[in-house]
């Protein structure tokens, strides 16, 4: 069979070669001749040849299937310590701590401007003494003063305090209760003061309050209840004092200002007055 598909090409390529000649002399007058056709007859099969050399390795296979999983190895050693982590969030905030310690003393201060003293010494004196009148009248208040229910009304001038007691008592209840507050019925003894003690009560709406005037110890002769004299200035209603029924050795003052000689035992409203000074 080998030697079949040689000579086939062999009698193609002798065809070719005989008629090779008449292209190349195209356009020329050439002899004709007969194109021959040979036929090539294979020889006798040789002897068999030597062995040759050993050929170079062929080219590396395809890559095979994975293998199984092979049965576990033998643990291995601690690895080393890895890489610090990342920094973690801020915590919560800490409790105070205690105070330091006081820092040094600091540089002095410029110069001050100086001062018109006078004036202000003038003015400090002058609220000492709102100090002090001020310091009085509030002890006074604290001490004299019954429950303030009892209060119609507290008056003052240049040197008297005025209480108006809306808390009926007898004449000598009434001296009683103002003397224990350091003072005494009011003892109106000038038409300015007894004025202003009729509008007070007036203003309070009281009728008629107990002033300090009597004449318990001598009748017909009245006097202050701090035992002082009247003696220039009395403010009797018409036809008062008259001793009306021989019972009438207390005095009250009414609205208008004017005074009446009354029975002592009934109780009624009155007004102490104290001296600023013995405040
Ligand atoms: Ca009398
Ligand atoms: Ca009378």
């Amino acid at each position: 069979m080998t030697g079949e598909k040689l000579l086939l090409p062999v009698i193609l390529m002798s065809v070719v070669m005989s008629l090779l000649p008449m292209q190349t002399s195209y356009g020329q007058h050439l002899p004709e001749e007969s194109c021959t056709v040979q036929i090539l007859v294979p020889g006798l099969k040789g002897e068999p040849g030597e062995k040759g050399q050993k050929g170079a390795p062929g080219r590396p296979g395809r890559v095979g299937p994975p293998g199984e999983i092979g049965p576990p190895g033998v643990k291995g050693h601690k690895g080393i310590m890895g890489r610090y982590g990342k920094v973690g969030p801020s915590g919560m905030k800490g409790f105070k701590g205690d105070p330091g310690d006081p820092g040094p003393r600091g540089p002095d201060g410029e110069p001050g401007v100086p001062c018109e003293c006078a004036p202000m010494r003038r003015m400090i004196g002058e609220m000492d003494i709102l100090v002090a009148q001020l310091s009085s009248e509030l002890k006074f208040i604290k001490t004299a003063l019954p429950s303030p229910a009892a209060v119609a009304g507290i008056k003052e001038t240049d040197s008297k305090v005025y209480l108006l007691v809306k808390e009926a008592k007898r004449y000598t209840e009434a001296e009683g209760y103002c003397q224990t507050r350091g003072g005494h019925l009011v003892m109106p003894k000038d038409e300015g003061a007894n004025a202003a003690i009729a509008g007070y009560i007036t203003d309070a709406g009281l009728s008629r309050v107990y002033i300090g005037i009597h004449d318990l110890e001598r009748e017909g002769v009245f006097t202050y209840v701090d035992h002082s004299p009247m003696t220039t200035f009395s403010k009797w209603r018409k036809g008062e004092p008259n001793n009306a029924y021989d019972d009438e050795d207390c005095a009250e003052m009414v609205t208008s200002g004017e005074w009446t000689d009354v029975a002592c035992h009934p109780t009624m409203y009155f007004v102490c007055e104290f001296d600023k000074d013995n405040i």
